[in-house]
């Protein structure tokens, strides 16, 4: 196949190598993320995504649930965590979650991500107890739970190593972990954003463990906030190198930084154009990961469908109720329907394959039967 012509000339190498099924490298990405030329980028990222996945657009009907808003970390890029004796700070009781988990229970949710701030009282015990509580009432419900951030912490302050607190979150009935908190991990970038936070190489630590006990993890980078493209591109190429040596990551998520109500509400917001740009470098990039998400909350439903042009292969899911996003003003809903959710994949012209947490399409009756719900 002969390269197609770009306005950008310094694509054209990276076409070749992707041609000949080379690696990219770190001078090729920074040339990714320094292009203009948006639609060749997207064409590059969506040739790859083809061969990976054809014309099917994953989508899940999961439900999020945030026990606790406190947190002892105080980022300056969160607008949900609070400190203990802020008015606005919220703890729910074990029943509280196991029935919020029910309200808009259905059969057909097959998730629940469960992730929250860093309590200061909250224990090991009470988190294998929430989740021991939730596998008994919802037994079929995956529970993806816990960011490395969380699990690190809670480590810390049980006095067990990463490893014997994952070991017991799994047999109290985590079945994987989200991608969250990894923010962007050169610590220039943290001292910024989230100076109390675990460093770059922790979150990587954790994230290894995990794998290697057989839990498998999603992986994050929140972008548009201090950091440079150099920044996003040695983020991406360590968890390529974790991946190469783990396998363990399913999908990653860019995270587009929200700045209303936070310590760095003065940033503009992130535009289309780099929303779009993310997704198609990381798939460049991360040629070892399986999915790359556009998670419409953070998106929004129209560029998210877009995404799927440009490198995407999911959507995430029905969420249900979102707090992280919200709180840093984001105006999209809280939830969309696995209809909805059917209806924008349809239109964008893919496939919709409704999927479990580990990329197992859900076979349904009413999918077999072809009647949408
Ligand atoms: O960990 C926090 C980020 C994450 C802000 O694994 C912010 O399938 C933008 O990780 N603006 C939570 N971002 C979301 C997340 C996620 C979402 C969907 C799917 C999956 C998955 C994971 O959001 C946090 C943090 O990195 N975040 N504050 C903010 N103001």
């Amino acid at each position: 196949m002969s390269s197609p012509s770009f306005e950008d000339p310094n694509l054209l190498p990276i076409s070749q190598k992707l041609e000949r099924g080379e690696r990219l490298g770190f001078e090729d990405g920074l040339a990714l993320y320094r292009t203009h030329d948006l639609l060749a980028l997207g064409y590059l990222a969506n040739q790859v995504r083809e061969r990976l996945h054809g014309n099917v657009t994953y989508f899940n009907v999961n439900r999020h649930i945030n026990p606790t808003n406190v947190c002892v970390a105080s980022c300056r890029l969160c607008a949900f965590g609070k400190r203990i004796r802020d008015p606005r700070a919220y703890t729910l009781s074990l029943e509280q979650v196991w029935e919020l988990a029910g309200q808009g229970y259905t059969d057909t949710v097959t998730e629940f991500h469960i992730v929250g701030g860093l309590h200061p009282q909250l224990t090991l015990d009470w988190y294998c107890d929430l989740f021991r509580g939730l596998k008994q009432r919802y037994p079929h419900v995956h529970l993806k739970a816990l960011t490395m951030v969380e699990i690190a912490y809670l480590a810390r302050r049980s006095g067990l190593s990463v490893r014997e607190t994952l070991v017991r979150l799994k047999e109290a009935g985590v079945d994987s972990l989200p991608g969250g908190g990894a923010e962007i991990f050169r610590d220039s970038v943290r001292r910024q954003i989230c100076d109390h936070k675990i460093s770059g190489e922790e979150w990587l630590a954790v994230a290894r463990e995990a794998h290697r006990l057989g839990l498998k993890s999603n992986c994050t980078m929140l972008y548009g906030h201090v950091e440079n493209y150099e920044d996003r591109v040695d983020h991406l190429l360590r968890l390529r190198a974790l991946q190469d040596e783990t396998g363990g990551f399913m999908a990653f998520i860019p995270l587009a930084f929200h700045p209303e109500n936070t310590a760095l509400s003065h940033l503009p917001p992130t535009t289309g154009f780099d929303d779009l740009k993310n997704i198609a470098v990381a798939r460049l990039l991360l040629d070892n990961i399986p999915h790359i998400k556009a998670y419409w909350i953070m998106m929004t439903p129209r560029v998210a469908q877009i995404a799927q042009y440009f490198g995407a292969d999911d959507i995430d899911g029905t969420v249900v109720e979102e707090k992280i996003y919200h709180e840093a003003g984001a105006t999209t809903s809280q939830a969309l329907t696995r209809e909805e959710l059917v209806r924008l994949i349809r239109e964008a012209g893919r496939d919709p394959v409704e999927r479990d947490s580990l990329y197992r399409p859900v076979r349904r009756e009413e999918v077999i039967l072809g009647i949408q719900v």
